[in-house]
C-alpha cells in the first residue's frame, strides 16, 4: 500500500500540510511527516479552478495526486485532465535547454547566457532600427498572475515596447468588453453557488459536460429541481441531459435574446427596482419593439411558441434565473452585443446580485481572469486604465517606476498585431505559453507571417509545438507543478499553485526567465523588488487598493490556502465575507453614475454564410473532456490519449451523410475558401443538417476557419464558416 492511501483525502482542508517554498525544493521533509506529506495546487487546465492534492515523496516530489475534498470549488472531484495533471511533466518532448536557429536554419542547443544575449541584442537592434512598435508579445491565460504581471511590466515599462496581447483575446475578450461597458469594470458578478441556488439555469453557447465537467457537477447539486435550458445549435452532451434544448440556428442568439426582451417588456414582467439602477431603458424598450418572436423565427429557427415560453421561464417573478455563457457567445462576430443582450435580460428582470442569478460568463483557461486584471496588456496592471493619468501616476509611485515609462499608448489587438507583421511593421514576436500556429483563426496565413518576421522567440514547456518548431529562439520553460503563484478562476477566486516537481534540464520558471531578461536588458533595477512570486504578489495586491478588484485584505499565499481560496474583492476593512460572494448586491455598479448601462445594436449578417458552392456551416469547439486545446500537454498523457480519437474526425448529420454518400469513418476532405484538411466522418444526429462540427484540438482545423472579429472586443469568431466536403 502506498503511503498516501494512509491519509483519506476527505479530511478537512486545514489538516493538509500546505508547503509554500519560493522555488522548487520543498527542502528535506521532516521525517515525522514523511508518510503523509501533501501539498495543494489549483489545477492548471480549465478556469473551474479545482484544487488538487499532490502526494509527495520524502524529497518533496509529487508522485501522485487526488482531487481535494473540502475545497469549495470542486469538493473532492476532478475531471480526467486534472487526475492526469502530472503526466505532461515527464514527457521526452520537454524543452530542456535553450535552442537557437543556426546559419543552416536548424535549431540547435545553446546555453542560457547565449540565449539571453541573443534575445537582447536582436530585440534592441530591431527597436533601434524600427522603433518601439516593431516588436510584440503574445502570451496567455495559463501562467500565474505574478508571472503575467512581471512580463507585462517588464516589457512595457522596462524594455519600452507597446504592443502585447494574449490568447485570452481568443477566449474572453468579448465577456471582458461586455462587462466593462455595461458595469464600468470587467466584473463577472456570480459565484459557483449560484449554480446550486437557481430555479432556472440557462446555458448558452456553453458545453459544461465537456469543457467544465466539475461545474456541471455543481449544477447537479442543485436541490431546487431547476429547469436547465441549453441554447446551442448542437445537441451537445450537456443539451442531452438538460430539461430543454433550444436548437437554434448558429448566430441566432442576438435576435433570440432581443425577442425575449421584447416579450418581457411587452408584458411588463420586469423588476422596477433593478431597472431604476440602469440607464437606457426607454431606448432599449423602443429598440426591442421590432423584435417580436414572429420576426425572428426565420433567423433563429425557433418557433414563436418556444420563444414566448422561454420568455416566461426567464422572467417569472420569484424564480431565480441564472445565465451562463462561454464560447458559443464570445466567439462570434457580434459576441459583445450578444453577451450584453444576456446582461440586459438579467438587469430588466432583476436577476443580478442575488443568490441563484446573474449574467455569468464562464472563462476558459486556469488563469484567464488573472490575465484580465494583471497582464498589463489591454488594461493597466491591477485593473487600471492606461488612459487615466491618475492611474498611471499611482502605478508609477507604487512600483517605483518613473512616470514617463508608464506608457499611455494602447496596444494593438491580437489580429492587428498579426496584420502588422504581415504588413512588415512588426519585425519580432515573443510568444509565451500559447501556440498560435495551431490555435489562431485562419492559421494558414501565419506561414506568410513567419516569412516576414526577422525574429521569433517561443517560450514553452515543449520544443515541438507547432509554434516552437518555427522559432528562431526557443526558451525552455517550467510548467504547472514546477512553480508557484496564483490563478483566478471564473468566480473571481484566487488560489495558489506550488512547485512539486523539479523542471527538467535547464528549463526555468517563466518568472525566472523574466528576471534574467530584466537584468540582461539592463532594466533589472526597476524590478529590484520583484524577487520571487510571493514578493510580487504583495506588490500587486497593494496596487489593487480602491479598485473594484481590491484584494488588499489578503495577507499572503498561506491565507489564500487557509480560506479555501479567496474571491475578489477582499479589501482591507471588509470584515467577514464568508466563502461565497457575488457582486452588485447593493444595486450599485462601477460606472461614474453608479448605474448599469443597457447596450444594444441591430444584429448583423453572418460573415461567411453557406452558399451552393460551400454548403455546410462549420462549427468548431471542444471535443472531449480529455483533450486540451492544441494537445501539447494532454497529448503527452498515455491515459488521456486512450480516451479520444488520435486522428481528426468531424460530426455530420446522418441525413446529410446519406445525401452525399458518406459512410461512417470514411476519410473525407473538408475544404473552405482558405484551406483544406482530411478527417473521418462521425455520423451524429446531434449536429443539425447543413452543419458540421470539428473539434479544435487538431492543428489543421484553423486552416479552414474564417477570420471574422467582433468589432468591440476583436475576438475571433471561430464558430462559423462555410465549407464543402470532397470524398
Ligand atoms: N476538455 C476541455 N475543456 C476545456 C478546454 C479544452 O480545450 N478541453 N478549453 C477551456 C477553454 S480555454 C475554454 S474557452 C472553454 C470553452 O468552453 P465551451 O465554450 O463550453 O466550449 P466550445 O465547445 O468551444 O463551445 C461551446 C458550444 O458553443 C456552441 N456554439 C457554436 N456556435 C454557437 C452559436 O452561434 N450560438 C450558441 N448559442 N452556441 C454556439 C458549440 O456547439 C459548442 O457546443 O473550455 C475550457 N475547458
Ligand atoms: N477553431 C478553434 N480554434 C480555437 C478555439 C475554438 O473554439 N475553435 N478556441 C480558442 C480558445 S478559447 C483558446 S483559449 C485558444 C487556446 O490556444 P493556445 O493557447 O494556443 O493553446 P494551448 O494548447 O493551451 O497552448 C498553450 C501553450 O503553452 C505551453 N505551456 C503550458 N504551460 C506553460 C508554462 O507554464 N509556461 C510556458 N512558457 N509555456 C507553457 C503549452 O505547452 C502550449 O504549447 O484556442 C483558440 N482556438
Ligand atoms: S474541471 Fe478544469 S480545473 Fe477541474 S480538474 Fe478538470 S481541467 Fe482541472
Ligand atoms: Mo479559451
Amino acid at each position: 500500500m502506498s503511503f498516501f492511501s494512509l491519509k483519506s483525502h476527505n479530511g478537512p482542508l486545514t489538516a493538509d500540510l500546505v508547503q509554500e517554498p519560493g522555488q522548487f525544493g520543498l527542502g528535506k521533509v521532516p521525517s515525522r511527516l514523511k508518510p503523509v506529506c501533501t501539498a495543494t495546487s489549483i489545477c492548471g487546465y480549465c478556469a473551474t479552478g479545482c484544487q488538487l492534492k499532490l502526494h509527495l515523496d520524502a524529497e518533496g516530489n509529487a508522485i501522485n495526486l487526488s482531487p481535494q475534498a473540502g475545497y469549495p470549488v470542486n469538493s473532492g472531484m476532478a475531471c480526467p485532465k486534472g487526475w492526469q495533471a502530472l503526466d505532461p511533466l515527464d514527457s521526452p518532448d520537454r524543452a530542456t535547454v535553450p535552442l537557437l536557429r543556426n546559419h543552416k536554419g536548424k535549431l540547435e542547443p545553446t546555453d542560457w547566457s547565449t540565449a539571453l544575449q541573443t534575445f537582447t541584442t536582436k530585440l534592441k537592434s530591431i527597436k533601434s532600427t524600427h522603433g518601439k512598435e516593431s516588436v510584440a508579445f503574445l502570451s496567455t491565460g495559463q501562467i500565474p498572475l505574478e508571472e503575467m504581471a512581471f512580463l507585462g511590466c517588464l516589457y512595457k515599462f522596462g524594455m519600452g515596447f507597446v504592443h502585447a496581447d494574449a490568447n485570452t483575446r481568443q477566449c474572453m475578450a468579448t465577456a471582458a468588453t461586455a462587462y466593462k461597458q455595461s458595469f464600468g469594470f470587467d466584473s463577472p458578478p456570480g459565484t459557483y453557488a449560484d449554480f446550486e441556488q437557481s430555479d432556472v439555469i440557462v446555458l448558452i453557447g456553453a458545453n459544461l459536460c465537456i469543457a467544465h465537467p466539475i461545474l456541471w457537477q455543481r449544477v447537479m447539486r442543485n436541490k431546487r429541481n431547476p429547469k436547465i435550458i441549453v441554447i446551442d445549435p448542437r445537441a451537445t452532451e450537456t443539451a442531452q441531459v438538460a430539461s430543454q434544448h433550444i436548437s437554434l440556428r448558429p448566430k441566432g442568439d442576438l435576435p433570440l435574446l432581443y425577442a425575449l426582451a421584447h416579450c418581457i417588456l411587452r408584458d411588463g414582467r420586469i423588476d422596477s427596482t433593478s431597472i431604476a439602477n440602469t440607464e437606457g431603458i426607454e431606448d432599449f424598450t423602443e429598440f426591442v419593439k421590432s423584435y417580436s418572436p414572429s420576426s425572428v423565427t426565420e433567423t433563429t429557427g425557433i418557433p414563436t411558441e418556444t420563444i414566448e415560453a422561454l420568455a416566461l421561464d426567464v422572467s417569472t417573478p420569484g424564480k431565480r434565473v441564472s445565465w451562463w455563457w462561454t464560447m458559443g457567445v464570445n466567439q462570434s462576430h457580434e459576441g459583445t452585443r450578444t453577451a450584453q443582450a444576456i446582461i440586459n435580460l438579467c438587469l430588466i428582470t432583476g436577476n443580478i446580485g442575488k443568490p441563484g442569478t446573474g449574467p455569468n460568463s464562464i472563462t476558459g483557461q486556469c488563469n484567464a481572469m488573472g490575465s484580465r486584471l494583471f497582464s498589463n496588456t489591454t488594461s493597466l496592471v491591477a485593473g487600471h486604465d492606461y488612459a487615466d493619468e491618475s492611474h498611471r501616476r499611482k502605478i508609477s509611485e507604487q512600483l517605483g517606476i518613473p512616470y514617463e515609462k508608464i506608457t499611455s499608448q494602447p496596444s494593438m489587438a491580437y489580429d492587428e498585431i498579426l496584420e502588422a507583421v504581415i504588413a512588415g511593421k512588426i519585425k519580432a514576436l515573443w510568444i509565451i505559453a500559447t501556440n498560435p500556429f495551431h490555435s489562431w483563426i485562419d492559421s494558414g496565413k501565419l506561414e506568410k507571417l513567419r516569412e516576414n518576421l526577422d525574429f521569433l522567440v517561443v517560450q514553452d514547456m515543449y520544443h515541438n509545438t507547432e509554434s516552437g518548431l518555427l522559432a528562431d529562439l526557443l526558451l525552455p520553460a517550467a510548467g504547472w507543478g514546477e512553480k508557484s503563484g496564483c490563478f483566478i478562476n471564473s468566480e473571481r477566486r484566487l488560489g495558489t499553485i506550488k512547485p512539486v516537481r523539479r523542471a527538467p534540464g535547464e528549463a526555468l520558471t517563466d518568472f525566472r526567465i523574466f528576471r534574467l531578461i530584466a537584468d540582461a536588458w539592463g532594466c533589472g533595477d526597476l524590478f529590484s523588488k520583484w524577487t520571487d512570486p510571493q514578493a510580487v504578489f504583495q506588490l500587486l495586491k497593494n496596487l489593487t487598493k480602491d479598485r473594484p478588484c481590491d484584494i488588499v485584505g489578503i495577507e499572503n499565499y498561506e491565507h489564500i490556502d487557509r480560506e479555501g481560496g479567496i474571491q475578489w474583492p477582499f479589501p482591507e476593512l471588509s470584515g467577514d465575507h464568508g466563502n461565497e460572494r457575488r457582486l452588485f448586491e447593493d444595486g450599485k455598479y462601477y460606472t461614474s453614475s453608479g448605474k448599469a448601462r443597457l447596450h444594444f445594436s441591430p444584429p448583423t449578417a453572418m460573415p461567411e454564410p453557406v452558399d451552393p458552392e460551400y454548403p455546410f456551416l462549420l462549427i468548431t469547439g471542444r471535443g472531449t473532456s480529455s483533450q486540451w486545446h492544441t494537445q501539447s500537454r494532454t497529448g503527452k498523457s498515455k491515459v488521456l490519449k486512450k480516451l479520444y480519437p488520435a486522428d481528426p474526425y468531424f460530426e455530420i448529420n446522418p441525413a446529410d451523410a446519406t445525401k452525399y454518400g458518406i459512410e461512417a469513418n470514411a476519410a473525407i476532405e473538408i475544404r473552405s475558401r482558405r484551406g483544406k484538411m482530411s478527417a473521418r466522418a462521425y455520423l451524429a444526429p446531434t449536429v443539425q443538417s447543413g452543419q458540421l462540427f470539428l473539434p479544435m484540438h487538431y492543428a489543421e482545423v484553423n486552416r479552414l476557419t474564417y477570420p471574422a472579429f467582433d468589432p468591440h472586443s476583436r475576438q475571433p469568431g471561430y464558430k462559423a464558416c462555410a465549407v464543402k466536403l470532397l470524398k
